[in-house]
């Protein structure tokens, strides 16, 4: 993202009506902003006071009558001067303010805030670090109270820390062993002596734990994109349904009922589980019209994006050459739960039985049966585990940072068999791994660590 340093404003509050309204302005020099805009009689807003006043117009004419809030920099979000202007939470009335307050701060170039730029100037000025700046995001969008909890732990540094434990391990390491290339005479043993692989298996296991917490936080943020698949009429937006605990998607005895992907979130234990309902798959001759081929190329479509697919029979008929036919279409990386429906007709038991390649489940979904074994064996292959640890809402670029991290450790590993003659290519592995780690943060990664480095040292030791 880039930014300029003009100030900029936007409305703060979600677009819609509510009780209360807030156009923000970040900056530099916005007091001239806040006399023509704020009724003062003379006064100056102090920072961090509320002042209740009055919005007006250049020829005085008021706009609205509300609380401004002034915090100079660097003691406000962003680090800059803002001032906020909470008014009454409507379209109109905050639209007018915000345009008042544009013309009123056009001198000192005051435009429109692009999305996220308030926090992108936090960031800037330090005031949180990349993964706290993220954590913010996730704290707005997050749709589930595990989320809002784990995105709020974030913000507040948690998972910032974490990795600042790791960097500071891995530079501990480092430092070691450049100072031993520097002084190349007492290279002699040194990862011997220095127990540097038991440094590095302490620094590897950290991070394997960080990342098993990771990935189950991201489970929570990202959740797992279910689609049911399979022959018109065995029941699948039944299934939909009976997850969802409401009639979602229609259900009738004619085959070709589905058409298009219905898509629904529910939540399990707090998981998101995207459950995606599709047409069932027949062959072009026997499907009804152009619609519902149409729906059928797109059935494999979302198979195609699936983490799992649900193949879905009829318990009261058993498998068909047709469903044969899906399963050898089906990739073979995506996990398979093969579902028996309506084991009230067959006189199934409800039941899960694990096999190499796949589950199978007995249940009915009309009757509601057996749903359990479905919710809980997701979980199961989604990976969550609730173990009690702390999690970290992570997102899919620091998993990838914290895996690339791991993967530099473990070659590190490997060159430490070695003995000392690949020490400069240990360290080149070491400082790559930091790297990964630093981008977490965002933390800037070549000139830090010399500046640890001195400043851990004194000279003439
Ligand atoms: N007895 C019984 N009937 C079921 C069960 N599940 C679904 N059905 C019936 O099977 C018929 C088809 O159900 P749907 O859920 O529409 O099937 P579908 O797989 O979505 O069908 P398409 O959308 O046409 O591909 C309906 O008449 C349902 O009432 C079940 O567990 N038991
Ligand atoms: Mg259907």
């Amino acid at each position: 993202m880039i930014s300029d340093s003009f100030p900029i404003a936007a409305i703060a509050t979600a677009p819609g009506r509510g009780g209360i309204g807030v156009v923000r302005i970040s900056g530099k020099g916005l007091m001239p902003i806040a006399r023509a805009v704020c009724r003062l009689d003379g006064r100056d807003l102090k920072p961090r006071h509320a002042s209740y006043l009055d919005f007006v117009n250049a020829d005085g004419s008021v706009i609205d009558r509300g609380l401004a809030l002034y915090f100079s920099a660097p003691n406000s979000y962003t680090g800059e001067e803002v001032l906020e202007l909470q008014g009454h939470g409507g379209p109109v009335v905050m639209q007018m303010l915000l345009n008042r307050c544009l013309e009123a701060g056009r001198e000192i170039g005051l435009r429109l805030a692009n999305p996220g730029e308030f926090t992108f100037r936090a960031f800037q000025n330090d005031k949180l670090d990349l993964a706290q700046a993220e954590a913010v995001s996730d704290l707005i969008e997050a749709s589930t109270e595990a989320a809002a909890k784990l995105a709020t732990q974030s913000l507040s540094g948690a998972f910032s820390q974490t990795i600042g434990t790791l960097v500071e391990q891995v530079i501990h390491l480092r430092m070691l062993v450049e100072a031993t290339l520097d002084f190349p005479e007492e290279e002699i043993e040194f990862l011997e002596k220095s127990n540097a692989r038991g440094q590095l298996q302490a620094i590897r296991d950290s991070l394997e734990k960080v990342l098993q917490q990771a990935g189950q936080g991201a489970l929570l943020r990202e959740g797992l994109k279910v689609v049911l698949a399979g022959l018109p009429n065995v029941g699948k937006s039944s299934l939909l349904n009976a997850l969802a605990g409401s009639d979602v998607a229609i259900v009738t005895a004619i085959a070709g009922t589905t058409r298009d992907k219905i898509t629904e979130t529910i939540h399990v234990e707090g998981i998101p589980i995207h459950v995606i309902d599709t047409a069932g798959i027949r062959e072009d001759a026997e499907a009804s019209d152009e619609v519902e081929r149409i729906g059928i190329s797109r059935t494999w479509a979302a198979v195609e994006q699936a983490d799992v697919v649900l193949h879905i029979l009829d318990a009261s008929r058993g498998p068909t050459r047709a469903d044969e036919d899906i399963v050898a279409r089906l990739p073979a990386r995506v996990p398979l739960i093969r579902i028996w429906n309506k084991i009230d007709l067959s006189g199934h038991k409800p039941g899960i039985e694990l096999l190499a390649d796949s589950t199978e489940i007995y249940l009915s979904a009309a009757e509601r049966i057996g749903m359990d074994l479905l919710r809980q064996e997701l979980l199961r292959i989604a990976g969550w585990q609730q173990t009690g640890e702390s999690l970290y809402l992570a997102r899919e670029r620091h998993l990838l940072a914290l895996r690339a991290a791991q993967d530099h450790l473990a070659l590190a590993a490997q060159l430490a068999e070695q003995r000392d003659s690949a020490l400069d290519l240990f360290a080149e592995e070491l400082r790559l791994a930091q790297e990964q780690l630093n981008s977490i943060t965002g933390a800037f990664t070549s000139d830090d660590l010399l500046g640890v480095i001195f400043s851990r040292f004194c000279i003439g030791k």
